[in-house]
């Protein structure tokens, strides 16, 4: 499964993010280091079902009227503060946490009412351009330091006769997630001297820098957009990153509403509907949010992390069917599973993501939506429905 991390300054509302997004039960708070141990769970990216081609709506647990909800883990550390990676705040420990990650939500504050160690100031007073910074300069120093403990290992391979410098390095960095192709891009944008013992700090960091953002690459959410000063999402928008505005807390309020029965409301919905009984305070509550929402359209949760699986990742959802009719598995279902794949992946790549023992005994594919066969080199696309025959099917 995809891992989603939350990451971010102490205070920026990233368990509140988590909460809304998987529901789970963490604690909240207006006070830094709320969050100690990481919280792990499963949350959803949305996108339109197949079914909706047809004229009836699948009946799969995680369809809602042709919206498709597609897990992925989500992660949700304790916040980072400047100096993390040396130990500061809660030190790093949960840095390596984000090695389990594909990819960063950097949750920050954008009201800025609160400073760069997640305490309240006043709103407005500052700058979330700055934590934006400095929560990816740590990340960076971070890897960097990894490098750095491991370029002992690294000289002394260079010894052998038959050392590669990528194979060398990426050995190094899978921990990280980076691959072999990850590290030869790296090193072909960089300068550094053929033998590793004249290797410098800088080159290291260099490097680390690099593969970094290849390989953790990270969307802003602009969170507490419901309180914040217009500009200050201007501001992050210059920082030239995806931006996302939200408002995690009114996500979370209406993800309670809906539980509640009191609204109709699927996560990523533009707007909700009252049907239940409210309280005035409740009511009013629940307009303000609707305020923001059509500002911004929708809370903002749902759209980042769309923007980070759909967006960063380039991710295409593929449905694997028994039944290439019907759309069914061997007990009826239909569309039961839903793939999140790297864009260019093909149906042998499907077969492998079901199960390796389909991939190696693939024989071909039928595309659902043609009934006919699709090569072994057919660029599987959004949505498609496709059918397997294997010899381990
Ligand atoms: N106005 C507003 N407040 C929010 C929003 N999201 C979170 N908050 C508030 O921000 C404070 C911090 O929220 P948390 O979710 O605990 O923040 P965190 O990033 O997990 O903090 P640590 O675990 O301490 O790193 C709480 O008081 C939340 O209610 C939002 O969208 N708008
Ligand atoms: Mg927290």
């Amino acid at each position: 499964m995809i891992t989603v991390a939350l990451a971010g300054k102490p205070n920026a509302g990233k368990s509140t993010f988590y909460k809304a997004a998987t529901m789970a039960d963490v604690d909240v708070a207006n006070y830094p280091f709320t969050t100690i141990d990481a919280n792990r769970g499963v949350s959803h990216v949305r996108t339109d079902c197949p079914c909706l081609d047809r004229d009836e709506r699948c009946d799969a647990d995680n369809c809602e009227d042709g919206k498709r909800y597609v897990p992925v883990e989500l992660l949700d550390v304790a916040g980072l503060v400047p100096g993390a990676h040396e130990g500061r705040g809660l030190g790093n420990q949960f840095l390596d946490e984000l090695t389990n990650a594909d990819v960063i939500v950097n949750v920050v504050d954008a009201s800025g009412g609160t400073n760069e160690e997640g305490e309240p100031v006043e709103v407005g007073t500052y700058d979330p351009v700055e934590e934006v910074d400095f929560v990816e300069e740590e990340m960076d120093q971070w890897l960097a330091g990894i490098v750095e403990r491991n370029w002992e290992t690294v000289e002394r391979q260079s010894r052998s006769p038959d050392f590669d410098v990528d194979e060398a390095l990426a050995e190094m960095l899978t921990g990280f997630g980076a691959s072999e192709a990850d590290v030869a891009v790296s090193l072909r944008d960089l300068d550094y001297p053929e033998d590793p013992i004249q290797w410098t700090d800088d080159h290291r960091e260099a490097l680390a820098r690099d593969v970094r953002a290849r390989t953790k690459p990270i969307v802003l959410v602009a969170n507490k957009a419901d309180v914040a000063p217009p500009e200050n999402l201007d501001r992050l928008r210059e920082t030239g990153k995806p931006v996302i505005p939200a408002t995690a807390e009114g996500e979370l309020a209406l993800r309670q509403a809906a539980e509640a029965g009191a609204i109709e409301y699927d996560p990523g919905d533009p707007d909700f509907e009252v049907v239940g009984d409210l309280s005035d305070e409740q009511a009013a509550g629940l307009e303000t949010i609707r305020e923001v929402m059509g500002e911004y359209d929708g809370t903002g949760v749902q759209t980042a992390l769309n923007e980070a699986v759909y967006g960063l990742l380039d991710r295409i959802t593929a449905y694997p069917v028994q039944n290439e009719t019907r759309w069914t598995d061997a007990t009826g279902t239909v569309l039961p599973d839903a793939f999140l794949l790297p864009r260019g992946s093909t149906p042998p790549d499907l077969a492998y993501a079901v199960h390796s023992d389909i991939g190696d005994g693939y024989l071909h594919a039928v595309d659902g939506k043609t009934d006919r066969e699709v090569g072994e080199s057919y660029e599987l696309e959004e949505g498609d429905v496709i059918k397997i025959v294997s010899t381990a099917s």
